[in-house]
């Protein structure tokens, strides 16, 4: 134990604040780990391009190409990160030994050895339906589509989906949160808006309609504002996606960060649903100007999305995602950067007198609650910050560069 952790510890202890409760709590919270940033949403079971109305911009050296590279560098994320993981899979990352099969035909033996990666590493998984990157995508629409091929098509694919999800909940003994996004929608004013709605919305209804545990399986449908290509309507939008949620038990919304107008803020939203629902689902991002899925920092809006979570007591009432792919940069940076940055706004919220804030607001104590909440801002984190990495055996803030640029010209410069 350092002098500098030491000395903060007494200083939190003065606030109320038990810091080795909250560095042993922290490092019993699951964060979902994406496993897209590290081969920019590319996957293994095509060669298109990326679709979808979602973009990887920039063309960094070392891309994962394989399985096996994919995974080295999560390991490698991973020992760079400190905290609890979930190893978040999309379908498109199905592994084939020799036969291939389309989307419509995925079963649990495709991701055997994402299962087996899980496993051994303790992690539970949780998935996604590709509904993007895919000849079946006809005219920019899958779920919505009036096209009755397209539509079966992609249900076949959400209950494969869904047969999976649960072979991942019962091998890993954890739940697996199985979300459902697509980028259907128009580029410019429909005449319909109405139409889509209602075949998206019968289509889920049918996809869940495939038998599942529900406290195996926690189905979440995610919401978007507008895609690239897809800027007038989007078919999933926030109050589709809500309204379905709140209409089907059982079913989760989740909200992505990225997937509002610029300066709505999804931290206000949270507590909005935690009053409704009984679970909610996040993807974490950072949108810049639009959802352009930067690495997240430790900025306003996480903290304030951390907080959100920490004081109303919800950690284990949502499910946190993270959801970037930065091609631009190192990607083991942009990847464990994002994920470390979430734990410090966990950490951040869990290091806040939560409960003296909130009772200078009920006393309407404003000026003192202005002042005091300020200065919870120079409070000693960082110290606390290194004991947590210390002790989870990640690299310090100043000890992360170097490993990152020792794994590139090891391993990433000789691919
Ligand atoms: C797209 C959504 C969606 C994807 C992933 C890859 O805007 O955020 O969640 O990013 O499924
Ligand atoms: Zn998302």
């Amino acid at each position: 134990m350092t002098d500098r952790y030491q000395s903060a510890k007494e200083i939190y202890a003065k606030l109320g604040i038990d810091t080795e409760e909250v560095l042993k709590k922290l490092a019993t919270v699951p964060v979902s780990l994406h496993c897209w940033q590290g081969d920019d949403v590319t996957g293994f079971d095509h060669d298109g391009p990326l679709t979808g109305g979602i973009q990887a911009t920039g063309n960094y050296i070392g891309k994962a190409r394989t399985p096996e590279q994919l995974m080295a560098d999560m390991d490698k994320v991973m020992a760079l990160c400190p905290g609890k993981k979930k190893l978040n899979v999309h379908a498109c990352y199905a592994i084939f030994d020799g036969e291939f099969v389309d989307r419509d035909k995925l079963e649990p033996k495709h991701f055997e050895k994402w299962v087996d990666f899980a496993k051994k590493r303790n992690m539970g998984i949780d998935f996604n339906p590709t509904f993007f990157s895919h000849p079946k995508v006809k005219d920019g629409l899958t779920l919505s589509s009036p096209d009755e091929e397209t539509r079966k098509f992609w249900i076949a694919h959400g209950k494969a989906c869904i047969r999976i999800s649960e072979y991942f909940a019962k091998e890993t003994g954890v739940p697996c949160v199985m979300n459902i996004w697509t980028g259907d929608g128009y580029k410019d004013i429909p005449a319909d808006r109405m139409g889509p709605r209602i075949r998206y919305k019968e289509s889920i209804e049918e996809i869940l309609s495939e038998p599942f545990d529900k406290n195996l399986v926690k189905p979440c449908v995610e919401s978007k504002v507008f895609g690239i290509g897809v800027e007038a309507y989007t078919v999933g939008s926030a109050e589709f996606a809500l309204s379905f949620a709140a209409m089907h038990d059982g079913c989760l919304p989740l909200m992505d960060n990225g997937h509002y107008h610029p300066t709505e803020v999804v931290s206000d939203k949270i507590p909005a649903l935690l009053a409704f629902f009984p679970e909610i689902a996040l993807h974490i991002t950072r949108p810049i100007r639009w959802d352009s899925d930067h690495s997240v920092l430790f900025d306003d809006e996480t903290r304030e999305i951390a907080k959100e979570i920490v004081r109303n007591n919800a950690l284990d009432r949502v499910y946190m995602a993270l959801d970037y792919f930065d091609a631009s940069i190192n990607r083991i940076a942009a990847w464990s950067v994002g994920f470390r940055s979430f734990q410090k706004a966990l950490l951040n919220a869990m290091l806040l007198p939560n409960e003296q804030l909130k009772k200078l607001q009920d006393e309407n104590k404003l000026t003192e609650l202005f002042v005091r909440q300020e200065n919870t801002k120079t409070l000693p984190f960082g110290d606390v910050w290194n004991e947590y990495c210390k002790r989870e055996n990640a690299p310090t803030d100043c000890a992360l560069f170097d490993e990152i640029d020792k794994y590139e010209k090891e391993v990433l410069l000789k691919r």
